[in-house]
């Protein structure tokens, strides 16, 4: 009997780490759509040049927008909005852009939004989570 639930913890222990969270990656690879980001959560290393590829899917203008650390849109993406924004780019319906930008350097999580006028509240809202590299 020791012996089978030594296995199924075994099993269990390998199964974990396998569907476990995925860590930090310097490539990130995401889809938008009218209105989503797939996927729309992200987990890079502090400070390090990250690789964006970007496939657009959708029929209207779209971006993606860092805020900077403890920043958030609220309801809506507005000018007030734009002073507090880490790094943005802009993609046209159909494109397909691999562009870099530089991760923060303060570990912690980042909102992600579309700034068009109600992509936010219509879902196009993610997460860029920074962690500390070992
Ligand atoms: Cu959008």
């Amino acid at each position: 009997m020791k012996k089978i639930l030594t296995f199924i913890v075994m099993i269990l222990a390998i199964l974990l780490t396998a569907c476990g969270k995925s860590g930090p990656s310097t490539k990130i690879s995401f889809t938008m759509t009218d209105f989503a980001f797939t996927p729309s959560e992200f987990t890079v290393p502090a400070r390090k040049e990250i690789t964006l590829h970007i496939t657009h899917d959708g029929t209207v203008e779209h971006n993606f927008i860092v805020m900077q650390y403890g920043m958030d849109a609220g309801e809506m993406f507005d000018k007030e909005d734009e002073a507090n924004t880490y790094w943005q780019i802009d993609v046209q319906p159909g494109e397909t852009k691999t562009i870099t930008f530089v991760a923060p350097e303060q570990p912690g999580m980042y909102q992600v939004i579309c700034g068009m006028v109600g992509h936010l509240q219509s879902g196009m809202v993610g997460k860029l989570i920074v962690t500390e590299q070992r």
